[in-house]
């Protein structure tokens, strides 16, 4: 942990003394249950205590809609209080210790001095995220017609210096990873040779690539739609795993839970993705319509257990290797970011940790035989379990809080920071 955590950890550990007691009592209680199961709790525990979602540096602001952003006081403006937002969500929860920034959002001089900061806030960072989708004040062509798969060779190019120069950044920063989505697309049918438009982009994409590092990865990260309506060029997981193909072994698909037509089997793209080695990594979100960003599990977390039930399996059988880049991507518009990062990571977790909960031999048996109805009892009966007192005890032995929302708002950590920093003012749109 770093030098500098931003909560008081006696006052986490004066809010655990009192729920202990408790959480003893339910972590024993559940202890026998999964004794009786052929399970052994501690084994679930430790591998829960291995787990970790990095959070995104934009997700410690205000997100909105593209009618209106409301923030809130205390809200951070710049990557250093944003940092230090994280840093709170790790400190209660445990499992964040990764931040992944956006450039050119989180834009500083001295890309080694944050890191060092960072680190003193006990942070390290993830993934690093380039934006070819907005215009920046200072550059030379405009992404009015696209980026990586603009007509406009010079856009291209452009599009191309960026996504390098953030590697650059990455390696100061210590990423291992690029994560390139893109919002070409176009609007109206004919307007884009749907067929060139896709040849540029691999094009485009190819130089990248070169300059990556051999230890890294560059994740292709798809979407349906929005900003473009008729048609995007990386619109789905097809799409996606034909380019990472292409492009080489390097190049690994990520899968943002928002970016599917509604009722898609998102578990079943990841088991293919899986089966080809190319399952590079999540964007962790909820909705109910579209791209609605909202917070992990919130709509449909038996969704979110049978996509980790797929990412279990995946860990038992790793084919040509799994280590999937986990983080959360949400927009959160009426919360504070805080306690949304902070349920959101105990969602994840919860799924994961249901899932590690599944008789494999069971499942695998009644599946061998066709027992539907047993196969399907295989994953009720973990789903059906309540593993918080498993998260509660991670917690507790990580120095975080068994009580996350109540140990922050006890903290007025908000409250200070409103204080503190400077009022982020009328927004306008999304983040
Ligand atoms: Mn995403």
């Amino acid at each position: 942990m770093g030098a500098n955590l931003p909560l008081s950890s006696d006052q986490i550990s004066e809010s655990n003394a009192r729920l202990t007691p408790a959480l003893e009592d339910e972590y024993d209680s559940l202890g026998r249950q999964l004794d009786r199961r052929g399970i052994d709790i501690s084994a679930i525990k430790a591998s829960v205590a291995e787990f970790s979602v990095a959070v995104p540096s934009w997700g410690a602001g205000r997100g909105g809609t593209r009618f209106a952003k409301f923030p809130i006081d205390g809200e951070p403006t710049n990557i250093h209080e944003k940092l230090e937002d994280c840093a709170v969500i790790h400190q209660l929860c445990g499992m964040t210790p990764r931040v992944s920034p956006h450039f050119p959002w989180d834009h500083v001089s001295d890309y080694a001095a944050l890191r060092e900061e960072a680190d003193s806030l006990g942070l390290a960072f993830d993934a690093v995220n380039s934006n070819t989708f907005q215009d920046q004040p200072d550059q030379s062509v405009s992404y009015k017609t696209g980026s990586l798969s603009s007509t406009v060779e010079a856009v291209r190019q452009q599009a191309v210096e960026h996504n390098i120069d953030c590697i650059e950044i990455g390696k100061k920063l210590g990423s291992k990873a690029l994560t390139v989505w893109v919002g070409d697309g176009s609007n109206f049918p004919g307007q884009q040779d749907l067929s060139r438009a896709y040849d540029r982009y691999l094009d485009a994409s190819a130089h990248i690539y070169a300059a990556l590092p051999d230890d890294w990865h560059m994740l292709l990260e798809h979407k349906m739609f929005e900003p473009a309506f008729y048609s995007s060029v990386i619109s789905d997981w097809g799409s996606s795993i034909l380019a990472a193909e292409q492009l080489g072994p390097k190049a690994k698909c990520l899968v943002d839970l928002g970016h599917h037509a509604p009722n898609v089997n998102i578990e079943q793209i990841v088991s293919r993705m899986h089966r080809f080695g190319k399952l590079g990594g999540f964007h962790f979100n909820d909705s109910k319509y579209g791209d609605d960003d909202l917070d992990s599990g919130s709509i449909n977390p038996h969704q979110l257990f049978l996509i980790f039930n797929e990412l279990v399996e995946a860990e038992l059988n790793p084919r040509d290797g799994f280590d999937p880049a986990y983080m959360i991507d949400q927009s959160h518009n009426v919360t504070d970011p805080i306690e949304s990062m902070m349920s959101s990571a105990d969602a994840i977790a919860t799924a994961y940790a249901k899932a590690l909960l599944v008789d494999r031999e069971a499942l695998w048996r009644a599946q061998e035989i066709n027992d539907a109805m047993m196969a399907f009892q295989a994953l009720r009966q973990a789903y059906k379990t309540d593993v918080s007192p498993i998260l509660g005890q991670v917690r507790l032995e990580k120095g975080g809080a068994i009580d996350m929302l109540s140990t922050y708002r006890q903290s007025g950590w908000r409250d200070r920071k409103a204080r503190e920093r400077k009022s982020v003012g009328l927004g306008a749109g999304i983040v």
